[in-house]
């Protein structure tokens, strides 16, 4: 798609503007100049170093929290429905056992 304003173009996609990208002296042409497997956007919009290939603890957290809270969520509702599924069982079992 062509743009009026180059300086609005996001010519490697990857959130920056072209313009934004000279700002930050990342490269217009590379989604991921520091190539740390983050693109330039997402690490400008988190407030990272786009240059820094070093990827740090918190960049990764960061970067991982939607699997990490998917992953928690999943392991304690299947942890609440295991409990409460063997409380019922109990309960069924206790209330068969003082009826015979
Ligand atoms: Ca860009
Ligand atoms: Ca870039
Ligand atoms: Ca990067």
């Amino acid at each position: 798609m062509w743009i009026a304003a180059p300086s609005l173009n996001d010519s490697d996609m990857d959130g920056l503007t072209d313009a934004s990208e000279f700002a930050h002296s990342t490269s217009p042409n590379d989604a991921d100049t520091d190539g740390d497997g983050m693109s330039d956007g997402w690490e400008v919009a988190h407030g990272f170093d786009p240059l820094d290939p070093e990827v740090a603890l918190d960049e990764t957290l960061v970067y991982n929290l939607p699997v990490i809270v998917l992953l928690v969520a999943v392991v304690l509702s299947t942890t609440v429905l295991y409990t409460s599924r063997r409380r019922i069982q109990d309960a069924i079992q206790s209330q068969h056992s003082s009826r015979q």
